[in-house]
């Protein structure tokens, strides 16, 4: 790939990071926002600035003991961001998230408790978390957590968000109703403990599950 090439694919690569930041404004950390706008571009070793990286990035890794479920995260551009693998064990739901074009830090991704990702609508029509035993939000909270919470995921200065995450007893069940369920990446840190969602701020990839399985 020539230089010029790859300046190219790096800026437009940036783009959807620079869009990021315009609706993650309630975020907080506005350095953090510029830290990651000024040095990604050539600076970041491992960063997905060619395809064929990019392409390995987004190839996903079996969850140990297999996916019962797979989704695909859309962004709020309705454009696919990455996916995401669901596992029942006897204890809890395992979450294999892999997100793309996230800022840098700590995100909130929760369980949510209808199937319905519309980027137009800002993914509010995931409504709110999981919660069919009408528990609080929170781990830090007595009468918590959500059927739906899980512990934040982080994303790395390249804008990519990939771990596996652990719903303690959570089970399919929980989320399986009629209108199925979404797995939701937000703009920022949840907190364990404001209601009704952490303060997590806005949703900035979801992905959706039908329902009734
Ligand atoms: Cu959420």
């Amino acid at each position: 790939m020539t230089h010029k090439t790859q300046l190219a694919v790096i800026m437009a690569l940036s783009l959807p990071l620079i869009a990021c930041q315009s609706y993650a404004g309630q975020s907080a950390d506005t350095s953090m926002d510029m830290g990651m706008q000024e040095g990604a571009s050539d600076t970041v070793p491992n960063s997905p600035h060619d395809e064929e990286r990019h392409d390995q990035i987004m190839a996903l890794d079996d969850l140990p003991g297999g996916a019962g479920l797979e989704g695909t995260f859309l962004n709020t551009d309705g454009e696919e961001a990455g996916t995401v693998m669901l596992q029942e064990t006897p204890n809890g739901l395992l979450v294999r998230v892999d997100v793309m074009g996230v800022e840098e830090g700590f995100h909130g991704v929760h369980l949510h408790e209808t199937g319905l990702c519309e980027p137009e609508e800002g993914f509010t029509t995931a409504g709110g978390h999981a919660a069919p035993n009408g528990n609080s939000h929170g781990f830090r909270v007595d009468g918590g957590p959500h059927a739906g919470d899980l512990p934040n995921g982080f994303a790395h200065r390249d804008g990519h968000l990939r771990t596996d995450l652990f719903g303690s007893g959570t089970m399919l069940a929980d989320l399986q109703d009629s209108d199925g369920f979404a797995v939701m990446v937000h703009s920022g840190a949840d907190d364990y403990e404001s209601q009704p969602s952490g303060d997590a701020g806005s949703r900035v990839a979801c992905a959706a599950f039908e329902g009734g399985m």
